[in-house]
């Protein structure tokens, strides 16, 4: 039961399995990773397919034709997908002021041609979102950077990107993914609030929604259950990046529910049942303690842990206990509309109230969340 298969839409970064460990104290502790090997692995422990930064392709084969041509050899001999690229406008030193929002024109004309070449190579991959995560737009002094200005140039790369796509006839969307800070002291859209409200001032903002991570929203001491929840509300959850997270400190992309495993119980239950059809995506990286056979150890956990939750929560929900426990919270109740149709303001003051009676009603809600955690611990 607990064996993943492609139907479950579970899809990895080369850069998660690929990741060389390199942190700001150290150096590199595992060698680097054939993505054609990354590929066959993640097929054979039962994965849909693989996501990339352009940079991801050229790990071991510099030449990018012949990168490229290797890459596409492994996803036909495996039948692995590639449903979501994106660019790395973060690792060389061109990017150290941020890429779309650089104070240097000249890097930021690069970065839009870099990441144009890459949405090429994802429409021809058959990649439907396309995922801009800003790591280095922002700064570490508020004289540094004007933010109004910053965000202007975000606007015009993001508005000239999915007019790119439109013109070209690419069926791909585009995916902001926040941040708060690391690697830089301050990001610009440090959370999904953020973007949300940034991509409501785009052009064709129909063509962008969020790609949000769980440890990048907790760093902020965030619930990332509720910012997927409004994310989904908005119909902007294009695509997401499970990890695990232990509250606000440096990233340190576990293995999903390696962190906050109540919270990644309530994630899956919404993305499970919250209308949520896109790719199961894990964006997480390997411990650095861990060997080249240990990383396919991690890379199985996340998806292991992923569907032992998803049978949690079908029994959770299949429970009468809950069943009742939700009814006595009234949870079903914040469905109805308050007034009734037909019904205006004026007509709320017939309503017999006792302020203090309603006001002595308790919500039971611990019940409800014990019913969780033991569902959760296994023993229900
Ligand atoms: C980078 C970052 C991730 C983003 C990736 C997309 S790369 O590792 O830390 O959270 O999702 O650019
Ligand atoms: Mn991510
Ligand atoms: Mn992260
Ligand atoms: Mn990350």
């Amino acid at each position: 039961a607990y064996t993943p298969k492609p139907e479950d839409r579970f899809t990895f970064g080369l850069w998660t399995v690929g990741w060389q460990a390199r942190d700001p104290f150290g150096d590199a502790s595992r060698a680097p990773l054939d993505p054609v090997e990354s590929v066959h692995k993640l097929s054979e422990l039962g994965a849909y397919g693989v996501t990339f930064h352009d940079d991801d392709l050229l790990a071991v084969e510099p030449d990018r034709d012949k990168a490229i041509a290797n890459f596409k050899k492994a996803l036909a001999d495996t039948g692995m997908k590639v449903p979501m690229v994106t660019t790395n406008l973060f690792t060389h030193p061109i990017f150290k002021d941020g890429a779309f929002t650089s104070n240097d024109r000249e890097v930021r004309r690069y970065a839009l041609r870099k990441v144009i070449r890459n949405v090429d190579l994802a429409a021809e991959l058959g990649a439907k979102t396309y995922v801009c995560w800003g790591g280095r737009e922002g700064s570490e002094s508020g004289a540094a950077k004007d933010i109004r200005a910053a965000l202007s140039r975000y606007k015009e790369s993001m508005d000239l990107l999915t007019s790119y796509v439109i013109e070209q006839g690419y069926d791909i969307r585009f995916a902001i993914e926040p941040k708060p800070n690391e690697p830089r002291g301050d990001i610009l859209l440090p959370t999904i609030g953020h973007a949300l409200a940034f991509i409501n001032e785009l052009e064709h903002s129909d063509r962008v929604g969020l790609n949000p991570e769980t440890g990048h929203e907790q760093m902020a001491g965030l619930n990332f259950a509720h910012g997927i929840a409004q994310a989904l509300w908005h119909g902007k959850l294009f695509h997401i990046d499970l990890n695990g997270q232990h509250g606000p400190k440096y990233d340190q992309d576990l293995i999903f529910g390696h962190g906050d495993v109540k919270d990644a119980f309530f994630v899956v239950d919404l993305l499970e049942n919250g209308g949520y059809d896109g790719p199961r995506h894990f964006d997480y990286k390997p411990l650095r303690t861990e060997d080249a056979e240990d990383v396919w150890v991690s890379a199985a956990a996340n998806m292991r842990t992923y569907l032992i939750l998803k049978e949690k929560v079908k029994a959770f929900r299949a429970d009468p206990e809950v069943v009742e426990a939700l009814a006595a919270s009234k949870v079903a109740e914040l469905a109805e509309p308050t007034l009734a149709p037909g019904e205006t303001l004026a007509d709320l003051n017939r309503d017999e109230f006792d302020l203090d009676k309603v006001a002595e009603r308790g919500f039971h809600f611990t019940r409800l969340n014990q019913l969780a955690v033991e569902h959760l611990l296994g023993v229900r």
